[in-house]
């Protein structure tokens, strides 16, 4: 089994938008931390001028999650500038069965590293806090996957919609704001910050650990999704999304075909 042939079937299926077989069917052998490295691998081959490395995302991050998949561990993955819309307009064409999530992205101003850092670490290299709606879409059949599978598919990042407001991080307390996630004027999901691994600055000292294993680092103007602060739901063409985020604002996305 080799993992650069397996980074570029992923990394096809992902540029693509097809569907594929886990990974895991023809390799039961694989272990998470090569995973991990196909991640990487297929992450890299995008990586061009026009395509950079912009920062990374939690996943799992909810015991509601963790359940769902049937893990007892938060992953990460790697974001990168194609990702990002820049209007609120996601065309559900380019895509296999996108889900959409709202969330917080942090942004820094200093590097972050290590395996000892703490939550105060964290406060001070933080430049400020978005609102965030996160689209997942599982390149694997029917968004069903092992651990393994759903790590080497970099966490199912699809796009990821920022506000134009950014915020201060330490007027809020985002582990107790509201979320509430319409989807064409019914609420369909409503949590708080605390879904994210008890408060969302956790998920960011997680990252840190995680991804000193492979001795990398939040640096300087990276952001980072901290992971669902409400389950994901399914969209399709002419859906209106709505995160409202009670005192701090709304955050809007169009489906489009
Ligand atoms: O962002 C997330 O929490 C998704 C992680 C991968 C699991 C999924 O696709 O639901
Ligand atoms: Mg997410």
């Amino acid at each position: 089994m080799k993992l650069v042939q397996l980074a570029k079937q992923v990394a096809d299926s992902q540029k693509r938008g097809l569907e594929m077989d886990k990974i895991t069917l023809s390799n039961p052998e694989l272990t998470v931390n090569q995973a991990y490295e196909i991640q990487k691998l297929s992450i890299n081959e995008t990586i061009t001028d026009k395509n950079k490395f912009i920062g990374w995302k939690m996943g799992l991050t909810s015991k509601a999650k963790q359940q769902q998949v049937g893990v007892k561990e938060a992953i990460y993955g790697r974001l990168t500038s194609s990702m990002e819309l820049q209007k609120p307009f996601l065309k559900v064409g380019e895509l296999i069965h996108p889900r959409v999530e709202p969330e917080f992205a942090f942004l820094f101003k200093e590097e972050l590293k290590g395996t000892n850092i703490t939550a105060k670490d964290v406060w001070r290299a933080v430049e400020c806090v978005f609102l965030a709606l996160e689209v997942i879409d599982s390149r694997y059949k029917n968004f069903s996957f092992t651990l393994t599978d759903v790590v080497a598919d970099n966490a199912s990042s699809a796009k990821i919609l920022l506000s134009n407001q950014a915020y201060s991080p330490y007027h809020t307390d985002w582990a107790q704001t509201e979320v509430k996630l319409y989807q064409n004027g019914e609420i369909r999901k409503k949590g708080r910050g605390e879904a994210v691994l008890d408060h969302p600055i956790h998920s960011i000292v997680e990252l840190v650990k995680m991804i000193d294993r492979e001795g990398l680092s939040i640096q300087s103007g990276m952001i980072v999704l901290v992971g669902g602060i409400t389950d994901a739901v399914s969209v399709q063409a002419d859906d209106e999304i709505v995160a409202d985020y009670g005192d701090l604002g709304k955050l809007s996305l169009h489906v489009t075909s």
